[in-house]
């Protein structure tokens, strides 16, 4: 086999990392929405409150609301594919890839207990991008390898959801993994505005959250702000 020099590798690394068009990426949880104070002033449902983030520029949104039973997942796979088609946006599906594919989504996100990313593109016949969940560099590898498209590691910081697993990986992890992965990472996990920097000095490719939009007072506005700091 032809040696690659270490300029090719490092061309291919950029050809690789450039695959993604988006660097903020927001995750849905309708039951943080629930808890944003005037949310009835602002937001009727969460389809409101995506629309309203789509307006201040998201491009990139993953359905995970692993409450609900299959059809009215897939009801709101509809839905949100509808939504975000209007904004040239991307919509993923948190672990299903049959949904996924139903709703013509983009892509499914996988956690550690889904279907492996190789499966997953299989089954897609290569059509769905494949985003997975990783809180280890040996996570993060095997992803890698594995085919997927770009990994989630966190989560950074502590975050409610998450804490019954334990500590935050945090930055330095966040740095390793981000140095030795090749496909975009996107950090995860407690990041607030006030994080963006620290996070994006890490050489994090994006950022994956909920609630600092979704329980935004404002939820434009604050999605606007994100990606001026983002960019
Ligand atoms: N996955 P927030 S952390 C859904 O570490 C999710 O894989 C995580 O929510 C991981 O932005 C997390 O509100 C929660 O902290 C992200």
């Amino acid at each position: 086999m032809k040696a690659v020099s270490s300029q090719q590798s490092a061309i291919n690394r950029k050809r690789t990392k450039n695959t993604i068009s988006f660097k903020l990426y927001l995750i849905t949880d309708r039951t943080v929405l629930l808890k944003t104070p005037n949310y009835e002033l602002q937001t009727t449902n969460l389809f409101a409150a995506i629309e309203e983030a789509l307006k201040g520029g998201i491009r990139a949104v993953q359905l995970r609301e692993k409450d609900l039973g299959i059809r009215d997942l897939l009801k709101m796979a509809y839905e949100l594919r509808k939504i975000t088609a209007g904004y040239a946006a991307k919509l993923f599906i948190n672990d299903r890839v049959d949904v996924a594919i139903a709703a013509d989504a983009d892509g499914v996100h996988l956690g550690q207990g889904s279907m492996p990313a190789h499966a997953a593109k299989k089954a897609s016949d290569g059509k769905l991008m494949v985003g997975v969940s990783a809180h280890t560099i040996e996570e993060a590898l095997f992803a890698e390898n594995d085919g997927a498209d770009f990994i989630t590691f966190g989560p950074v910081y502590p975050t409610p959801s998450k804490l019954k697993y334990g500590k935050p990986v945090g930055i330095n992890a966040l740095r390793n993994v981000a140095s030795e992965i090749n496909i975009p990472v996107f950090a995860i996990g407690g990041i607030t505005e006030e994080r963006i920097n620290e996070i994006m000095d890490c050489g994090a490719d994006g950022i994956a959250l909920i609630s600092a939009i979704l329980g935004s007072s404002d939820i434009k506005h604050t999605t606007e702000r994100f990606l001026g700091c983002i960019k």
